[in-house]
Order: C-alpha cells, then sequence, then structure tokens
C-alpha cells in the first residue's frame, strides 16, 4: 500500500472507469517511482489499464540542447523499460495542459497522477489542467524522501530549523521501495517509439550548450555512477568535498534533476554503505538537507527566483550598498567568455561551459563575484540565473534557485560583519580560496577541459 501521505489530491473529480494514466515529469524512472507505484497500485484495485505520458515543452525555463540531449536519451531508456512491465510510454508535445486535457479525453483516462514539483512553470500547468478536466487528479512527491509538504508547512529559515523536522520524520519516509509489477491488464504494452535526433531537431532550444559527452544518461549509468562513488569517494568526502581541483564530489546531480535515479534510494544505498559515520552523515546532510530545504524554499517563498525572494535583511543592506564603487564591472558577455580579471573565476566559468557542472564550492564563489561585479543585486541574481540555467546540466532545478539566493541573499545564510557591496552578505574572495585548496591545480584541470 502507497503510504497516504505521499499522494494528495489536486482535484476530488468524478469517477468513471477507464485507464489511469502516469504523467511523468520531473520523475523520469520506473524504478523506485512513487507516482508510478501509486498508479499501478490505483490500476491495479480497479483492474484499469495503466500508461505513462511526459509532454515534451519547448524552451523549458530556456533549457539548452545539453539538457534536453541528456533528458530524451533518459527517456528512451525509460520507455524500453516500461514495456518489459507491459506498461506503453507516450511521448506528447505542446502545451502540457491542452496536450494533456486532449490525450485524456481521446484515450478516456479515468485518473491522472503526477509527480511533484515546486517550480512555479509546473505549478501552473497542474492549475491550468485541473480546469479542463473533471477526472479525479493526484499528485505523488516522488522526489523528496519526506514529501514536501509533510516536512513543514512554511518556509524555513536554515538548515538548521529544518534539519530537526527532517531528522524526525527520516523513519518514517526512508522506508524500502516496493517493486513494479507487470501490468496484467493493458491490451498492448507496445508504446509508439521516437527518435531522440528527430525530437531533438524539433524542439525550439538554446543550442549554445552543445551536448555532453563525459556522462551517459539513464537510470543504469546513475547507479554505476552511485557504486563508484559509494567505492571510491564517500569515505574522503567530507574532507575532499571543498576542493574543486579533487574528484570528490558524487556526480549525481544531473541523474537526481532528472529524477532519473531516486534520492531515496541513494540515501538507502549510503546508509548501508560500511563507510565511517561521520562520511555517511556529512553526505546526506547535503542530499537530504540541503536538497529537500531547496525544493521547501521553492515552495514556500513564490519569490524563489529574484531578489524579492531574499530575507528582508539582505535587500535592505544590498539596497544601502547599491551606490557603493565596484572596482570592476563586467557585461553578461564578458562574464560568459570568462574574460575578468579573476583567473579562478575565469576557471570555474570554463568548467562550466565545457562540461556543464560546475563544482559545488565554485558555484558559491562564483555567483558571489557575480554580485561584486555588477551594479546592482537584480542584475546580477538574472545574471547568476541565465548562465546557470543555460549551462549547468543539473540546471534550472530548485537547488539552483536556492543555491543563487543563498550566494546572492543570504536566504538560509545569517547575517555577516558589514562591508563594501556585499553589506552584511557572507563575502568570499581568492585568499580564502587558496587557504581552502590548490588554486592551480583547478585551473589547469579547468585548462584541461579544452
Ligand atoms: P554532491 O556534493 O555529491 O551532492 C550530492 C547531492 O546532494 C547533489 O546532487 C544535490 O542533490 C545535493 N546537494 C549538494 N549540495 C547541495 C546544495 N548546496 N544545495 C542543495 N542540494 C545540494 N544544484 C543543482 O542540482 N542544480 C543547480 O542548478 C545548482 N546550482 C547551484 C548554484 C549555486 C550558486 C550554488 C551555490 C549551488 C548550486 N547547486 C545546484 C547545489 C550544488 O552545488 C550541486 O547540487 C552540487 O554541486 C551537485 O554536484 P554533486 O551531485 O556531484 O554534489
Ligand atoms: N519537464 C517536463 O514535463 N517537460 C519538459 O519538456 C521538460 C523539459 C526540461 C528541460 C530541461 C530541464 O532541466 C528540465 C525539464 N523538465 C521538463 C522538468 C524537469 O523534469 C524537472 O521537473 C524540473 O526541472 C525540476 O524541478
Amino acid at each position: 500500500m502507497i503510504d497516504p501521505k505521499r499522494m494528495r489530491s489536486l482535484k476530488e473529480g468524478k469517477q468513471k472507469k477507464g485507464k489511469v494514466l502516469y504523467w511523468m515529469s520531473r520523475d523520469q524512472r520506473t524504478k523506485d517511482n512513487w507516482a508510478l507505484l501509486a498508479s499501478q497500485e490505483i490500476a491495479m484495485r480497479r483492474e484499469a489499464p495503466l500508461e505513462v505520458c511526459f509532454v515534451l515543452a519547448d524552451t523549458f525555463l530556456n533549457a539548452p540542447l545539453r539538457a534536453y540531449d541528456f533528458m530524451l536519451k533518459g527517456l528512451v531508456l525509460v520507455a524500453r523499460e516500461l514495456q518489459e512491465f507491459r506498461i506503453p510510454f507516450h511521448l506528447l508535445s505542446g502545451n502540457p495542459p491542452e496536450t494533456l486535457a486532449h490525450f485524456i479525453r481521446d484515450h478516456s483516462v479515468s485518473t491522472l497522477i503526477t509527480d511533484f514539483d515546486p517550480l512555479k512553470i509546473r505549478r501552473k500547468w497542474k492549475e491550468d489542467l485541473a480546469e479542463k478536466i473533471s477526472i479525479p487528479f493526484h499528485e505523488v512527491d516522488a522526489h523528496n524522501i519526506i514529501p514536501c509538504w509533510k516536512a513543514s508547512d512554511k518556509q524555513e529559515y536554515a538548515a538548521r530549523t529544518f534539519r530537526p523536522r527532517v531528522h524526525r520524520l527520516l523513519p518514517l519516509y526512508l522506508t524500502p521501495f516496493p517493486e513494479l509489477k507487470t501490468h496484467p491488464f493493458n491490451e498492448t504494452s507496445t508504446s509508439p517509439g521516437f527518435s531522440v535526433s528527430e525530437t531533438l531537431s524539433g524542439i525550439n532550444c538554446d543550442r549554445r550548450a552543445s551536448p555532453l559527452k563525459w556522462l551517459e544518461p539513464g537510470t543504469d549509468n546513475a547507479f554505476k555512477t552511485l557504486s563508484q562513488f559509494l567505492e571510491n569517494k564517500l569515505e574522503g568526502y567530507p574532507e575532499r568535498r571543498n576542493d574543486p581541483g579533487l574528484d570528490g564530489l558524487s556526480d549525481l546531480s544531473p541523474f537526481l534533476h532528472f529524477g532519473q535515479i531516486s534520492p531515496q534510494r541513494v540515501a538507502l544505498e549510503v546508509s548501508m554503505s560500511t563507510c565511517p559515520v561521520q562520511s555517511r552523515d556529512a553526505f546526506l546532510e547535503e542530499l537530504i538537507v540541503r536538497r529537500e530545504l531547496s525544493d521547501n524554499f521553492c515552495y514556500f517563498n513564490p519569490n524563489y527566483d529574484s531578489v524579492s525572494g531574499y530575507p528582508s535583511w539582505a535587500q535592505d543592506t544590498l539596497d544601502r550598498h547599491l551606490k557603493d564603487t565596484r572596482p570592476y564591472v563586467y557585461s553578461m558577455d564578458e562574464m560568459e567568455e570568462g574574460n575578468t580579471h579573476d583567473k579562478l573565476w575565469n576557471a570555474a566559468q570554463r568548467e562550466l561551459i565545457c562540461k556543464g557542472k560546475m563544482h559545488g564550492w565554485m558555484r558559491m564563489y562564483w555567483a558571489k563575484k557575480i554580485l561584486e561585479w555588477t551594479e546592482s543585486a537584480e542584475k546580477a541574481h538574472s545574471t547568476a540565473l541565465s548562465l546557470n540555467d543555460r549551462y549547468e546540466l543539473d540546471g534550472r532545478d530548485p537547488n539552483g534557485f536556492t543555491g543563487i539566493a543563498w550566494s546572492l541573499g543570504g536566504v538560509h545564510d545569517r547575517a555577516w560583519p558589514e562591508r563594501e557591496i556585499f553589506g552584511k552578505i557572507r563575502y568570499m574572495n581568492i585568499r580564502g580560496a587558496s587557504r581552502k585548496f590548490d588554486l592551480q591545480r583547478y585551473i589547469r584541470y579547468t585548462e584541461s577541459l579544452g
């Protein structure tokens, strides 16, 4: 039985006989997917067919070609896996509310389930769709271990206020997954296939960031990446994670962003590893507390993508320093090309462009320098967001909106001693970086990226 607390109703609707449809969006996987498991449970109870669809929307938050390439290659594998469970998969395209309303009518769908996402674009799609349909419409949080609306009923101030809630609820939610079953009530299991290259050529998206080669998409590759991390990197994670010149991170974020692996599965595997407890705890703090805190911020703060989402002390302090002299001011183009006086920052920008995944420690430094080198927080915010979401493979994600709001606007942080331009926003500089890690090693590494 799927824990009812993971599912909530978006629309009661009138129950009738007919197919159950899972509208897959954030959690693009067959394995360990609570939304898919709940959909199958409802279909089994009614001895009804079960189908899955994904609606391809053009220019999703200015997503680049490299993101659509990674995502579509993952979806081809999802379609194949679903076929093994005799569950048809439909790749639809167009504006999701209209496209889905037609599909539901034409395929006599009796119940609709979708996965949770705190981003405004997805919530708008669901609102618009709910007005067009009259069948029951449910939502399942398959992305957070603790459903976002269960973890807290308000925007949390900081990790330290969110962490106790998470640790209290984890035993209830960090549970093993039931297996998906071969579905007995589908007449056909065949899905209308699709080709990645053809689909990609039809998408109207930003083509500046080309597809990446260093990371293969899909659930199997996510699991390979996870086991490599568990075997070789988890033990040294606390010591190595803040040195961008070392390969100390899990590299799971692109798979987590596209939902190709369940964070709950990652947490279960990490918890069972024989690594020292402080390594496991350090990683789970990021994977669970930090990541689910980002969903909390985006879900409860409608201005998660702008300066007005910052706490008032941060907005005031940035306002007070608006007129401070900026020794350096760079345009978006100069920053995009990595053409500044700061070789460390240019290296981070090179990693972003060439690898599509900037090291986590550098993302803080990188964003804070954008604040220092632009004439206002508003301009800095939109510059950081555009570059982040144009090039990061894991971009267009609550973690990104929150990471930028933390760096520029003190979200989930505290006030620091006041200074030029930053006011009381936490400051970072190259001297601090050189105390933490070998700058040249990181710069040399990014030069090797091409
Ligand atoms: P690991 O250190 O191995 O972490 C494992 C997982 O824990 C990550 O995949 C992520 O899900 C979670 N995690 C780790 N650090 C954070 C964090 N600071 N906040 C929230 N979750 C975290 N993350 C994105 O997924 N997409 C983004 O677009 C993004 N933009 C960012 C922008 C800025 C300015 C900052 C400061 C952070 C940003 N982050 C973003 C958060 C973090 O840097 C990345 O999640 C992390 O570097 C991904 O690499 P990894 O999976 O190898 O990290
Ligand atoms: N979700 C969809 O339902 N349809 C899309 O066409 C789509 C495109 C897309 C492109 C890049 C990207 O990073 C994410 C994309 N997503 C899409 C959403 C994604 O699956 C996540 O739901 C959110 O980005 C994270 O909250």
